[in-house]
């Protein structure tokens, strides 16, 4: 509750924070984008993670102000990265279902979008599953109103939830992430191996841009480069970092 009054307040004074991590083109080891990951900067707590208060913020319908602002903030920083290397940057936002269910989503990427002017096809939507299991006919019909943006569609965690097959046909959705929880076993045994395989081609087949996360290690990061993953996110190949930081890595490489 004292969290949650907190929150309020900390949206109107810049206690928000994104920290970026990027993404690596496995083929070329070359960052191709970042995905924007919110932190609070608490006065008193110090920085809290996004697990103790989206939940809250999902609860409250605070994650409506709380996720405009992060998109406008994600956008405004690829807009300045942009301008000043050659490669058109990707940014990834995290959207949560809470924000197709309250207000018209698509209309405010689209602001956002036009103030910031980020193009559509530099910004990438995350969302889980539960997007595609509740509210169906709506959540569709708002997910087909971002494509014609030119939005890109990244499906979250794949492979911790249900129906994932069914929905993943079902729906425009144009990258796979595959959830850490199968990297994490890659590299001992050869069954988890097979998974990832399976993911991938599935992935491949539904003409999808396939990302490993959580890469932690030298030998998964092999092994995903081995089975022919698009795109690789990982602590091994970095953290998410502090604009200034990501900034950085942009312009020296990692
Ligand atoms: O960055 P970290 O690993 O601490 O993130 C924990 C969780 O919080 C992840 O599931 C991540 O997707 C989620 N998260 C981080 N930033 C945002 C955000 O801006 N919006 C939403 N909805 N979730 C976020
Ligand atoms: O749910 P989502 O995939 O958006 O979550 C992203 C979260 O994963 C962020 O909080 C980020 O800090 C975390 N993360 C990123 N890379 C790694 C990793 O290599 N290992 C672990 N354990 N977490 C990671
Ligand atoms: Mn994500
Ligand atoms: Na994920």
């Amino acid at each position: 509750l004292e969290l949650e009054a907190d929150l309020r307040v900390a949206l109107t004074r810049d206690e928000l924070v994104l920290h970026y991590q990027p993404t690596v083109d496995l083929r070329t080891s070359g960052i191709v984008g970042f995905e924007a990951l919110v932190r609070w900067q608490h006065p008193v707590r110090g920085m809290v993670s996004p697990l103790d208060f989206i939940g809250i913020a999902e609860a409250t319908g605070l994650i409506v102000p709380l996720g405009r602002w992060v998109l406008t903030e994600a956008c405004r920083q690829a807009v300045a990265w942009g301008a000043a290397g050659e490669r058109p940057l990707k940014m990834a936002v995290n959207v949560s279902v809470r924000q197709f269910e309250h207000g018209d989503l698509s209309a405010m990427v689209a602001e956002v979008l036009a103030e910031t002017g980020m193009p559509a096809e530099r910004l990438c939507l995350e969302m889980t599953e539960s997007v595609l299991l509740t509210d169906t006919d709506e959540n569709l019909t708002q997910l087909h109103r971002l494509k014609a943006l030119g939005v890109t569609l990244a499906m979250d965690d794949f492979g911790t939830g249900y129906s994932s097959l069914a929905y993943l046909r079902r729906y425009p959705m144009d990258i796979l992430k595959i959830d850490r929880s199968f990297v994490d076993r890659l590299g001992g045994d050869r069954e988890d191996e097979a998974l990832v395989r399976t993911i991938v081609r599935l992935g491949r087949s539904l003409g999808m841009t396939t990302v490993a996360e959580g890469i932690e290690d030298a030998v998964q990061l092999g092994v995903l480069r081995d089975l022919q993953v698009d795109l690789a996110q990982g602590f091994y190949l970095s953290r998410p970092l502090p604009a200034a930081e990501a900034g950085r890595v942009l312009d020296e490489g990692l």
